[in-house]
């Protein structure tokens, strides 16, 4: 199903599940390479969230701030590649959101455990916000927290399922997120995780 649930974000329920197998191998090929890692925020906290990226380029923090670079500070290497399962996903999901060639340069792949949250923010290290946002969750359900233009605006609550896609664009491109304090919980294929996958164009 294709829902609008803001000017310029659609929903897109269970977009994902007659992939999820591949998804899910796709995954576990690139934390192979790149290991899920909790990174530490410019302000010296480290986040719940567990990170890893594909692509030509993955987002990192560390003290010194934010940004998308080629290597993996953890293994001084390259990202693994995007997968094709994944850049495809991401270009025909952006399609029904009304975004035609989509072409996605990263992938960050966020690992989310009972108990862990990302705060409200906007994502703004990108060049263009012109493209959208594509993003895909696995596994165990989330309340996503989906707020305005300004950090004061109040949230709207969403809840998000394994298999569910959202293209974020246009001017929800810029809208204030997070997501709640994920709850317990054992999904068949995953088991205590919530793995969401986040594709960009970052220049
Ligand atoms: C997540 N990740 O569920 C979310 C999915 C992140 C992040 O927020 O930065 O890693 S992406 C949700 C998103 C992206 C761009 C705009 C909006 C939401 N929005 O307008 O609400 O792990
Ligand atoms: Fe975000």
């Amino acid at each position: 199903s294709r829902e609008e649930i803001a000017d310029g974000a659609v929903l897109l329920r269970g977009f994902v599940r007659p992939i999820e197998n591949e998804l899910i191998e796709a995954v576990r090929a690139i934390v192979a390479q790149s290991p899920f890692r909790r990174m530490t925020t410019p302000g010296g906290y480290q986040m719940s969230v567990a990170m890893t990226n594909c692509g030509e380029r993955g987002w990192i923090t560390d003290h010194t701030g934010y940004r998308y670079d080629p290597i993996d500070p953890k293994t001084g290497a390259p990202w693994p590649a995007m997968p094709p399962v994944l850049c495809d996903l991401a270009r025909r999901a952006a399609e029904q959101g009304g975004f035609q060639n989509f072409a996605p340069d990263a992938c960050l792949v966020n690992r989310y455990e009972p108990g862990t949250r990302l705060s409200l923010h906007q994502d703004k290290d990108e060049l263009d916000y012109s493209a959208p946002i594509v993003s895909a969750s696995l596994g165990l359900p989330a309340t996503f927290l989906f707020g305005g233009l300004a950090r004061s605006d109040k949230p709207r609550r969403f809840r998000l399922v394994h298999g569910d896609v959202v293209v974020w664009g246009g001017p929800s491109r810029l809208a204030y997120h997070g997501v709640a304090p994920l709850a317990e919980g054992e999904h068949a294929l995953l088991g205590r995780i919530r793995i969401n996958l986040t594709f960009r164009r970052t220049r």
